[in-house]
């Protein structure tokens, strides 16, 4: 049997339930054959591909706290520390009910290629917990926050592992976690990134993961001679990363005709309003259903179906396999020239073949949506020399960063024989700098 075959397959035996963690991890081993198979005696040795797998440290803690009954209710927090090969444990928090180890473990897993990619020198981790801020109040999401930072500050550090926002974990989470890290732990430093910008939060972080999804999809456009002017776009996902990458795709003139929360889709042919999207979704925490109420013309839809929409470019921002099978053939009978992956891995592995296979150029998460991490990095670099830059300088940087991945994995895509292949390119390439970086620092 191959060493991937092989890897793969203890992966499966010896991670059961967890099936979010298997899929990431076979695509990326799958990829990553070519690059194998030319090492495969000392890679075996050194059993690198064991260790790219395993985690270096995975936490787990109880997280207790009083609702506003008085009840006391009791979550499950998790921080996974995959790989700090190339620098600090790095990436985000997600707070939703579906949370558990094996969801951290897959994110995290990706985090460590996303971050490589992003050229800045971050390792790769992941957190969260099965706590659903949705319908809590200030206070019991606050009383949460300060319950997990308690245990969780025992682990992290700006110099060890800096955590973020990721699905449920926004601005007002990440202030009441600094808040109670700093009381814990009595220094103020960059432990946490997507920090507000009266205490050391980045200009444009807000924005990053949107915008820098429509910078590489922009490139990749223009690399086969196109542009997004004129295009229609479909998005899912009405949170942080659907939100910037509507008003991006607008501001470089294409269309969004859709987005879409957990109960229900919108279908606005006019473009999405994005001032009424952050009312709705930020400042009321509310469904769509809302969005009728400032424009009329839009229309209010149950369930999911977005992808059913006839586009030019597909953007999903909400969630994991948000994009099945029969999604990618609806794409491709309405003529779909590219699909970027906002959110982590919402393509199922079927879809994302299909889309491959009739010419759809596809741009996989840990490339697409790696400009929200890596103005995390910006942030943490702001902290460490206590500056603050603005908001052009950190635009612009975020827009050389994606325009550099977008290269930097077709390359590698071209250097293997799958030119256009860029998820290949991208698990290649991220891969190479983790090992290289691995095998310098001896087994550890
Ligand atoms: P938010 O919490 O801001 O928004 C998430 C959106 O997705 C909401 O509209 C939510 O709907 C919807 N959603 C979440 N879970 C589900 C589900 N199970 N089924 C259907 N819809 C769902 O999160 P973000 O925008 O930050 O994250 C979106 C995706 O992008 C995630 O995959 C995340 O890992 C990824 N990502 C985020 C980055 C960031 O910087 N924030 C960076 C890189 C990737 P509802 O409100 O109804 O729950
Ligand atoms: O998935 C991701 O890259 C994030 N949620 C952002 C992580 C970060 O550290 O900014």
């Amino acid at each position: 049997m191959s060493y991937v075959d092989e890897v793969i397959d203890r992966v499966v035996k010896e991670n059961p339930s967890e099936p979010e963690f298997h899929q990431a991890v076979k695509e990326v081993l799958e990829s990553l054959r070519p690059v194998v198979e030319a090492n495969e005696e000392s890679f075996r040795k050194d059993a690198v591909l064991e260790r790219i797998v395993n985690p270096e440290r995975q936490i787990k803690f109880r997280v207790p706290w009083v609702d506003d009954k008085g009840q006391v209710q009791v979550n499950t927090g998790y921080r996974v520390q995959f790989n700090s090969a190339i620098g600090p444990y790095k990436g985000g928090l997600r707070l939703h009910p579906s949370v558990n180890l094996g969801i951290i473990k897959f994110l995290g897993f990706e985090q460590i290629f996303k971050n490589s990619l992003t050229g800045l020198p971050i390792g790769g981790g992941k957190g969260g917990s099965d706590f659903d801020p949705k319908g809590k109040s200030d206070r019991e999401v606050m009383a949460f926050c300060q319950s997990f930072m308690t245990e969780l500050s025992k682990y992290i550090g700006a110099d060890t592992d800096v955590p973020a926002g990721d699905i449920g974990t926004g601005a007002r989470e990440i202030g009441y976690m600094f808040g109670q890290y700093k009381r814990l732990r009595g220094v103020f430093e960059g432990v946490l990134t997507g920090k507000g910008l009266t205490y050391g939060g980045s200009l444009a972080r807000t924005e990053a993961t949107g915008y820098g999804l429509l910078y590489i999809t922009e490139e990749l456009m223009k690399c086969h001679g196109q542009s997004l002017e004129g295009k229609t776009i479909v998005v899912s996902g009405a949170g942080n990363v659907a939100t910037y990458a509507i008003q991006k795709a607008h501001q470089l003139g294409a269309k969004v005709v859709t987005c879409s929360d957990s109960t229900g889709w919108v279908y606005d042919p006019d473009g999405i309003d994005v001032a009424a999207l952050k009312e709705i979704k930020e400042v009321k925490r509310a469904r769509l259903t809302e969005y009728k109420n400032y424009r009329p013309n839009s229309e209010y839809h149950e369930g999911k179906g977005v992808w059913t929409v006839k586009c030019d470019i597909a953007l999903p921002c909400a969630t994991q396999n948000e994009l099945d099978l029969d999604d990618a053939k609806a794409l491709v009978a309405n003529g779909v020239i590219a699909v970027a992956e906002g959110a982590n891995m919402p393509t199922t592995l079927e879809a994302t073949e299909y889309l491959q296979k009739n010419g759809v150029f596809f741009l996989p998460g840990k490339a697409a949506n790696a400009g929200g991490v890596a103005t995390s990095a910006l942030e943490m670099s702001q902290n460490s020399e206590r500056l603050s830059w603005s908001f052009d300088e950190v635009d612009a940087k975020l827009k050389g960063i994606m325009v550099g991945v977008y290269h930097n994995i077709d390359e590698a895509a071209k250097k293997y024989g799958f030119e256009g292949n860029y998820v290949v390119g991208a698990n290649i390439a991220g891969f190479e700098k983790v090992v290289t970086a691995m095998n310098a620092q001896g087994i550890v």
